[in-house]
């Protein structure tokens, strides 16, 4: 089950990745001669001797839960001189499983699997019947005398009639896994019927499979294909959130009639898909003829996410380098940064605008916040601080960064100005940062009269003091 979910979470992400180039043709795994038709619809083989082919879906399905899977196979349109059949797979073993051609129908020879199969051509050694046959077997096994047959072969048409007639041949699967009983369905008529706990007896308790088709030819050769209707696993819960609206969905109806019941929150009760916008959690039933002509009655439970406001973010300054953190990881299910980033815990440090959403269940509120940053304010004060008494000094500042105001202690604000008294000059400069002061002393000062003497007369080789 581990190395399952890793495939299939690989897959996922390869849905991700590729995403622009989706079609239903990558829901599939098609292996061997098995090729995609287009639409649901793959051809397992060719009209050629030894051909041999698997399809697996890739949402594996769930056996803890009841499903309800319906398909057309079609077995081409030679009879006595076609051969070999289908078989309706569940496996865990990969999205790459193929078993032997001929006889085998694909299916022989990988385990662990349980398989339904259509044959229709008389391998008399594995315990095959005249007729084209639907018979439940086991472990890759197409033996129905061995210990891997769970239900012996019967005519896949009532009296026994041929299904290699080149036409679609509508196939149900119907899986209850309260009372482990699995149910085939061959145009319209119940089939086989089993109570089989395949989960616990098969795949050792896994409860999600891999499901899909193995098909071969051998010596005689059909074109043989499988469709799957593209509603083939319709979900029994969806969920909305409060105020919002949803899109139900029922399978495809022969007449396409529906009713759904009760008639509240529905924009049109007798649609396929009735939009929803319910403000309660409620169950809904929708009755239709489905594809047998049977009225069949279907419960879908519609829940209702709570909304929610988000106040996570503000408009923040970021000082000297520090980070805008967040920690939204008990909070929210799921974020998404307008960066793409889905970091739960996340620290932002550059400047500009930032949104992010957030998911509780299926509800969501979104959110903007801008970041800008800054430094702590830098005081550069200069000029000459000694000036002469009666003169000025012109003093400058230089302050960083840009966003910070500043002024002198009187309050004017001018980047140079004239000082003509001693002082010690305050200067204040303050941002969204810091507040910070500096000071710068300035002193005027006095030069003395000097007073030499009167003019005297010096003779050569004298001095005067
Ligand atoms: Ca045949
Ligand atoms: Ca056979
Ligand atoms: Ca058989
Ligand atoms: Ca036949």
């Amino acid at each position: 089950m581990k190395r399952l979910k890793k495939i299939y979470a690989f897959y996922l992400l390869f849905l991700l990745v590729s995403s622009s180039v989706k079609s239903y043709g990558q829901s599939y795994f098609a292996n061997g001669n098995a090729r995609s038709l287009g639409g649901n619809c793959y051809q397992l083989t060719g009209a050629l001797d030894w051909q041999l082919g698997s399809v697996w879906y890739a949402d594996p399905i769930d056996l803890s839960k009841d499903f309800d899977l319906e398909f057309y196979l079609n077995f081409g349109g030679k009879d006595n001189s076609g051969a070999d059949g289908i078989v309706f797979v569940m496996q865990d073993v990969s999205n790459k499983a193929i078993g032997k051609s001929g006889g085998g129908l694909g299916f022989e020879g990988f385990s662990p699997s349980f398989g339904v199969e259509f044959d229709d051509f008389n391998n008399q050694d594995k315990g095959d019947i005249a007729s084209d046959h639907i018979a439940i077997l086991k472990n890759g096994s197409v033996d129905h005398n061995s210990t891997n047959s769970i239900s012996a072969p019967v005519a896949a048409i009532s009296g026994g009639g041929n299904i290699e007639d080149g036409l679609d041949h509508l196939v149900r699967i119907v899986w209850t896994e309260s009372t482990n009983e699995l149910q085939v369905w061959f145009d319209c008529d119940l089939r086989q019927r089993i109570f089989y706990d395949i989960q616990k007896n098969i795949f050792n308790g896994d409860n999600i499979v891999y499901w899909g088709f193995t098909s071969s030819t051998g010596g005689l050769n059909n074109r043989q294909t499988a469709c799957l209707r593209d509603d083939i696993l319709v979900e029994d819960t969806m969920t909305l959130c409060k105020g919002g609206s949803i899109l139900l969905n029922a399978r495809e109806s022969k007449n396409d009639q529906y009713t759904w019941t009760p008639d509240l929150y529905l924009d049109n009760n007798s649609i396929r898909t009735p939009s929803c916008s319910t403000t309660v959690p409620i169950t809904y039933y929708v009755e239709y003829k489905d594809l047998c002509d049977n009225v069949f009655k279907d419960t879908l439970f519609v829940d209702v996410d709570p909304p929610f406001i988000m106040d996570e973010v503000q408009d923040t300054l970021l000082c000297n380098g520090a980070g805008y953190s967040f920690d939204l990881t008990s909070k929210y299910d799921s974020i998404r940064w307008n960066s793409g980033s889905r970091n739960k815990i996340i620290t932002w440090v550059d400047e500009g605008e930032y949104s992010l959403r957030a998911w509780q269940g299926v509800c969501y509120a979104d959110d903007t916040f801008n970041i800008t940053t800054s430094v702590s304010p830098e005081i550069k004060i200069s000029g000459d601080s000694l000036f002469c008494l009666g003169d000025s000094t012109l003093i400058n500042l230089d302050i960083n960064p840009s966003d910070a105001i500043y002024q002198w202690e009187d309050g004017l604000s001018n980047a140079s100005r004239y000082f003509s008294v001693t002082d010690n000059i305050l200067v204040i400069a303050k941002n969204g940062c810091d507040s910070v002061s500096d000071t710068y002393p300035i002193r005027s000062v006095t030069l003395e009269q000097l007073n030499l003497g009167d003019d005297q007369l010096l003779c050569i080789g004298d001095t005067l003091v």
